[in-house]
């Protein structure tokens, strides 16, 4: 009898703590949009990772169904059956029906994965319509079924099997408006793409485990599997692949202390950009942190000290900064540890101080005797840090000069801009446009108001290809600096941008295409906030205009004018004018096609993903040419929708 009260009371706590996650989903997976659908996902997987760090595990295998759920399966021990000994109930079920009893009870061993706020399965089963978990333990089959977290039948066995492990199917809670319940997701799309990726990353921080991606939704089925056992040495590979390495393997570097294991791999290349990510408990930290700090801090010095022992750095005052010793460098650093601390705007920079020593100890130590053990590699890369440091100082210089003309305020924008008249940025858009004929029409439609004119002449330069100094030199992108008003690079201050709405407004053709790629390119590499923030657009002029007696169509796409001519009906006979290029608009029609905010088509240019963003501008702007073709041919569309 007192069992069962005991069990009644814990049931009401269940259903209470699953109902607060249903009523402010947000609160436990940041979203309801793709990103916290796509969480869901994360949180199942991220227990089978933890099984396969505890030593349990290698293999875990993802299934999209075309129902629309998800199932994660591993091999592993398989969710503990026993009894929980405070609530009376299989161990399994509690992780699935309270909140926060996800993760050990206590137990030894960090928790490493868990997603963005750690809250494991149990949020995963409130949100979902059903979910159904299969725990294959010493010789059977368990099972258990829940809808919308709601226990519908109690632990039972179903089968027996000669294998261990854990499969967790569910299907998501999206809002359909026919079901009794409201729904929760406003989605229940999963990208094959989105999946695919942050798998591929899982493989790579986490050596040995192999992941599989499956999608029956599509025929033929799609299946992905990664699986690496160089670990990180094999993602700095990967990220170097389309690159020319200065030396071949990339250097590994790992050490643990009081229970927080560190690894770090790098490997420079003949570019000049830093690609640098690090992640803590398999969380990518874009706003860096301790680790990041750590790392840095011990590579200049390391660097700096061989130098200058080596007699390659010559005069005592001579000193490679930062920047110097990262122009081409490609690292990961990995840290797991027990209880990480985010912190930042977006809980993505790790705060916790012990690990600042800890990596930068561990780094200056190994990465030294990596340098005097192999004095080739150390001497390219002095090498490579000394020319970017002679860069650094020619750029330098070039840098006063516009910080110098900015001091003059609107005397300094560039003569060719024809700037707006408003002053508040939020409201203000400037147009890069292609060519003098076009930036002519387009300073005669524009409203002067808010809309600034910058002509481009010409083909930009590929920055991707050039170094800072010579990239500060050339005359369309030192106007684009100026004009902007926030400077460029690590000095970059989005509260400084003159307009809030930066639009390229190329034709719509080959040539139109690639020089807006140029453009992104140069925003990505030199102010990458400016595409982060939202603040790049691209501009759609029509393909035709089509005119049949008093009305007159503008048209975007093939398929749009397919349309509008069966619309239109065939008999009497419309005329077509295809747009080469937007010279060929007079400034009314550029106004009512391209500019107007009331009738514009315009999109806005999105980074999803850094990794992915830094491996389609090498590929689309550096120097080997087989794999740009191979992309091109691969992801004309993705070039086409500018989807980064
Ligand atoms: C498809 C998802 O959840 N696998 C999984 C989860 C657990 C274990 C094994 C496990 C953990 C432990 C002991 C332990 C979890 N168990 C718990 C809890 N795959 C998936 N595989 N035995 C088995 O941590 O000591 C939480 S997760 F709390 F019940 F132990």
């Amino acid at each position: 009898m007192h069992q069962e009260n005991h069990y009644d009371e814990s049931q009401i706590q269940i259903l209470e703590g699953l109902e607060a996650v249903r009523r402010r989903p947000g609160m436990y997976i940041g979203s309801t949009d793709e990103r916290g659908l796509h969480h869901l996902v994360y949180e199942i997987v991220d227990n089978a990772i933890d099984e396969a760090l505890a030593g349990f595990c290698d293999d875990i295998f993802v299934t999209l169904f075309a129902d629309g759920s998800v199932e994660v399966r591993d091999n592993g021990r398989g969710f503990p059956v026993g009894i929980h000994p405070k609530v009376g109930r299989p161990a399994v079920e509690v992780c699935l029906t309270m909140l926060h009893a996800g993760g050990k009870f206590g137990g030894e061993g960090y928790k490493v994965s868990g997603g963005l706020h750690g809250v494991g399965a149990s949020v995963v089963n409130a949100l979902s319509s059903h979910l159904k978990v299969n725990v294959y333990q010493e010789g059977k089959i368990y099972q258990q079924e829940y809808q919308r977290g709601k226990i519908l039948y109690d632990l039972k066995i179903v089968g027996e099997t000669d294998r261990t492990g854990t499969t967790v199917r569910f299907w998501p809670d999206v809002k359909t408006g026919e079901q009794p319940e409201p729904g929760v997701f406003e989605t229940g799309n999963f990208s094959f793409d989105v999946l695919k990726t942050r798998f591929r990353e899982m493989a790579f921080l986490n050596k040995g485990i192999r992941i599989t991606l499956r999608d029956e939704r599509c025929d033929p089925v799609n299946e992905r599997t990664y699986h690496y056992e160089g670990g990180i040495v094999s993602f700095v590979e990967y990220l170097n692949q389309h690159k020319t390495p200065l030396f071949k393997t990339p250097i590994y570097i790992e050490g643990t202390k009081n229970g927080s294991a560190v690894e770090v791999a790098l490997q420079w290349n003949d570019g000049y950009n830093e690609n640098v990510f690090s992640f803590a408990n398999n969380i990518h930290t874009p706003e860096g942190g301790t680790h990041l700090a750590g790392f840095r801090t011990a590579l200049t010095r390391v660097i700096n000290d061989y130098g200058r022992k080596n007699k390659i750095l010559k005069d005592s005052d001579q000193n490679l900064t930062g920047e110097d010793v990262r122009e081409g460098l490609t690292a990961i650093i990995s840290v797991k540890l027990v209880e990480p601390q985010f912190e930042g705007q977006t809980k993505t920079k790790l705060g916790n101080s012990e690990i600042r020593p800890l990596v930068d100890g561990l780094v200056a130590d190994k990465l030294a005797t990596h340098f005097e053990e192999n004095p080739q590699d150390a001497r390219q890369v002095l090498d490579k840090c000394l020319q970017a440091a002679r860069a650094r100082e020619a750029a330098r210089k070039a840098r006063d000069l516009t910080r110098r003309k900015t001091a003059l305020e609107s005397a300094a924008l560039p003569g060719k801009l024809a700037d707006c008249s408003e002053r508040d940025p939020a409201k203000c858009e400037i147009f890069l446009v292609e060519g003098d004929s076009a930036g002519g029409s387009a300073k005669s439609g524009r409203d002067r108001h808010f809309q600034a004119i910058l002509p481009l002449r010409g083909k930009i330069l590929n920055v991707e290809k050039t170094r800072m100094d010579k990239v500060l030199a050339n005359a369309e992108i030192k106007a684009m600096i100026t004009a902007f008003g926030a400077g460029f690079g690590q000095e970059f201050d989005p509260e400084k941008l003159r307009y809030h709405r930066i639009v390229c407004m190329t034709d719509a053709d080959v040539d139109g295409s690639h020089i807006r790629i140029l453009l992104l390119t140069f925003f990505y590499r030199f102010m990458p906030k400016l595409i982060e923030e939202g603040y790049v657009y691209a501009a759609r002029p029509p393909l035709y205009k089509v005119t049949k007696g008093k009305t007159e169509r503008y048209v975007y796409t093939d398929e749009q004018l397919k349309d509008l001519l069966d619309e239109m009906g065939r008999d009497s006979k419309p005329t077509i004018q295809r747009y080469k290029g937007l010279g060929e608009m007079n400034p009314e029609q550029l106004w009512e096609t391209t500019m107007n905010p009331e009738t514009r088509s315009m999109f806005r240019v999105e980074l999803k993903d850094a990794i992915a963003a830094d491996e389609m501008f090498t590929l689309l702007m550096g120097d080997q040419v087989e794999p740009r073709r191979e992309f091109i041919e691969e992801n004309c569309k993705l070039v086409a929708d500018l989807d980064i």
